[in-house]
């Protein structure tokens, strides 16, 4: 029997992701709070539900993936929530980055119905979205993992089982702190060598060849340096990310002082931004304050 997918939120990740479940014969169910952004999937061949709880109760596997913490708690508990809907023995997945709390809780109450519940926050950006090479960070049980990963395997390609419910969060969150710090740090340098007389391309090029080289520099740098700043990874969602991860922090009692510095440095950037840019964005921010 073919597993049914449903999914809940078609944003930036959420509709390419769609699009990855019918080309691999997935019947899939949508729903999105606005309803435009549905259209060119139901063109594909998905079906329109006409509320999370409709979605979830034609699901095998439910996939969500929405803005934050209020929006994940909408589409489950909200009025025609998808917790309500789904059925005995289907699995829920949230790949929205939210809390190890969150996800906690959502695992409860949908054990409470004998549903199993994995947090599954994802990286890899619109470009891992779109060719389905997405890597998953996951919280939950192996047996339930084993049973979706072939409904996950049409639309990732690095799977990690971290631990119970609320881990594929947790690790979500303190990776993306060091995504903000790198991109920072980059853009500090960068100010640092072109106000002083140097090109930023020549500090790539050292970069590349020694320690501090990363995935950052070849994703996010070249961009920098031409100065485009169109949104892969929206600075509202890391800004919102680095906030989760600090409160966890201090939930745990764990200083970050560099992750709380570099908060206040993203917040002004959003702040300022008249447009809707990608997290790179600090690096305007630097170039900005060392050229005033
Ligand atoms: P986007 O492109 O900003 O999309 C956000 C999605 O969340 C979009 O479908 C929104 O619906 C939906 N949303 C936001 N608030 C709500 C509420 N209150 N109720 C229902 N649906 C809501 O984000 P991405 O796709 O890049 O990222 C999604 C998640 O993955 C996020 O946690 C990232 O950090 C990682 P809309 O179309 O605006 O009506």
């Amino acid at each position: 029997m073919t597993t049914s997918v449903g999914l809940i939120g078609l944003g930036l990740m959420g509709k390419p992701m769609g699009r990855n479940w019918l080309k691999a014969g997935f019947p899939l169910t949508v729903w999105n709070r606005t309803k435009s952004r549905a259209d060119d999937l139901i063109a594909a061949g998905a079906k329109w539900g006409a509320n999370p709880r409709e979605v979830a109760a034609g699901s095998d596997v439910l996939f969500t993936i929405v803005s934050d913490p209020p929006a994940v708690e909408e589409v489950f508990w909200g009025a025609n929530g998808a917790i309500e809907g789904l059925r005995r023995g289907s699995v829920l997945i949230d790949s929205s980055t939210v809390t190890p709390g969150l996800a906690r809780r959502a695992a409860a109450a949908c054990a409470e119905r004998g549903i199993e519940f994995l947090d599954a926050p994802v990286t890899g950006g619109t470009w891992g979205a779109e060719s389905g090479e997405l890597l998953f960070m996951i919280g939950g049980k192996q047996e339930t993992l084993t049973r979706v990963m072939p409904v996950l395997q049409a639309v990732g390609k690095k799977f990690f089982l971290l631990g119970p419910n609320g881990a594929g969060q947790t690790v979500k969150l303190a990776m993306n702190m060091i995504l903000a710090l790198q991109v920072e740090a980059f853009s500090e340098a960068l100010a640092l060598v072109t106000g002083s007389g140097v090109g930023g391309e020549k500090l790539v090029e050292v970069l590349q060849s020694s320690m501090a080289r990363s995935g950052v520099l070849d994703v996010k740098i070249p961009a920098i340096l031409k100065g485009e700043f169109k949104a892969s990874f929206p600075l509202k969602l890391m800004h919102k990310d680095m906030r989760l991860a600090l409160e966890l922090a201090k939930e745990n009692g764990v200083p970050m002082p560099a992750g709380a510095a570099a908060y206040q440095t993203y917040s002004s950037v959003k702040d300022a931004a008249q447009d809707d840019p990608d997290f790179s964005a600090v690096a305007r921010f630097w170039k900005k304050a060392t050229s005033a």
